[in-house]
């Protein structure tokens, strides 16, 4: 038996007791679809991007026309993409535990598409504008124009995404905060751990002594139970660690 085999049988033993299962998805999750994450030194996007004028209110403020054509260019791709073993695994996690509930940082719509119910879009999504004068959300607009409109009343759009220094969604925080503090089980999948306040659930949930799994590419600090660590891909593990508790 390998330590990965050793972590995988241990952590589907709390999988199959869990009452309440809570899972946060990150970048990583999306990988294996094709989607770039934003941290990985050569393909990340803020390997080639600077957040500063992409991903913030003043970057939108001075140039709204380059903002969107990102923001556009991403959507496109996300919509080209297709939902991974990893998003299906959590899809089919979710007919097996009693109650889970699914964090994602990311806006791509993959969870959603992989039949996922219920997903908390912690950051917003590709998939919604959102009205910079009356704050109405919008699932279409017009994709051919630069500077899209609000449909009610004329004012400028915005993509519907958490940029930083933004709050994010009160009730989707809230909803997410409250997950971690009442799961016994908690999976940090794919993401670096490195943006508040989404950076904080795992801790919040091992600190009301959840069993917590990190799984990501990265060297793993030692962990000992109730933390449970994997470098893996997602896409190859989940689907291993689903079949391990509940052999499907
Ligand atoms: C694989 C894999 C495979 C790869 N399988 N794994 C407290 C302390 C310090 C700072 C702050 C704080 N509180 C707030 C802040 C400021 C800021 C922040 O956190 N800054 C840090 C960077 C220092 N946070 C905010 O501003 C947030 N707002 C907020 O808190 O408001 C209140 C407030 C404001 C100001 C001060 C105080 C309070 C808002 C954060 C919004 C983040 N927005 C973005 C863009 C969203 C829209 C878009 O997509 O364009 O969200 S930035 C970007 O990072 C995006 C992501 O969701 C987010 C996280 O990235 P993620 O998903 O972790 O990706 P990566 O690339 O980092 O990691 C990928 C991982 O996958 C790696 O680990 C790989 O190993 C792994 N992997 N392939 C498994 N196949």
């Amino acid at each position: 038996m390998t330590d990965l085999d050793a972590v995988i049988t241990a952590f589907a033993a709390h999988l199959r007791t869990a009452r309440h299962v809570a899972v946060l998805t990150g970048a990583g999750i999306s990988a294996e679809s094709g989607i770039p994450t934003f941290r990985d030194a050569q393909t990340g996007l803020w390997a080639h991007f600077d957040p500063e004028e992409l991903a913030s209110p003043a970057g939108f403020a001075r140039n709204p026309a380059l903002v969107w054509r990102w923001y556009a260019e991403r959507r496109v791709k996300a919509c080209a993409a297709q939902p991974n073993p990893a998003h299906y695994a959590l899809a089919e996690l979710a007919k097996h535990v009693p109650q889970l509930t699914l964090i994602t940082q990311n806006i791509d719509g993959l969870h959603q598409r992989a039949g996922s119910p219920h997903v908390i879009e912690l950051h917003g999504s590709l998939h919604h504008a959102r009205c910079m004068a009356d704050g109405s959300v919008h699932t279409t607009w017009d994709y051919d124009e630069k500077l899209p409109r609000c449909p009610n009343c004329g004012a400028m759009l915005r993509p519907d995404v958490v940029w930083f220094g933004e709050m994010l969604p009160r009730k989707a925080l809230e909803t997410a905060w409250e997950a971690a503090l009442k799961c016994d089980v908690f999976m940090s999948i794919g993401t670096s751990g490195v943006v508040e306040p989404a950076a904080s659930l795992p801790r919040v949930a091992l600190g009301r002594d959840a069993a917590v799994l990190i799984l990501n590419l990265e060297q793993a600090t030692a962990a000992r139970p109730p933390l449970f660590t994997i470098n893996g891909k997602a896409g190859e593990v989940l689907p291993r660690l689903v079949r391990e508790a509940f052999g499907k």
